[in-house]
């Protein structure tokens, strides 16, 4: 009896693991900006949310090279629709400013994506309330 317990523990156990680790079919998100040529050495600052809970799956940052492009790898967590929120802290600030300083962008992710490729070309298409994920 005490074995079939820990066989069914086991099991049990694999399970959850593999449920936790549905998102981004279990891998992991890689994340690529390019067109970020005026902000050479500036930070962007990332927040991953679930859509359906709006609960925090996962925060991160890197920095854009001399080449104006940036990259990022976030690991697998919970299953579900995301959306990832991020900035770039243009005026190195460390605050998400909605002055035109700051570049603010916000993608909508499926639950099975494994990397999205996102292209800078002007401050114009900015959304304001992605600062409301940061600050
Ligand atoms: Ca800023």
């Amino acid at each position: 009896m005490k074995k079939m317990l820990l066989v069914l523990s086991i099991c049990f156990a694999t399970i959850l693991t593999m449920g936790a680790c549905d998102l981004f079919g279990g891998s992991s998100l890689d994340l690529k900006w390019t067109g970020f040529d005026d902000f050479e050495g500036s930070t962007v600052y990332v927040v991953l949310k679930n859509t359906s809970e709006n609960e925090l799956v996962a925060e991160a940052e890197t920095v854009i090279d001399a080449d104006g492009n940036a990259s990022l790898s976030i690991a697998g967590g919970s299953g579900g629709a995301n959306m990832l929120y991020y900035y770039v802290d243009g005026n190195d600030n460390g605050v998400c400013d909605t002055n035109g300083s700051d570049v603010l962008r916000w993608e909508t992710l499926s639950e099975d994506i494994v990397g999205r490729s996102m292209q800078y070309f002007s401050l114009t298409d900015d959304d304001p309330a992605v600062a409301d994920h940061f600050n």
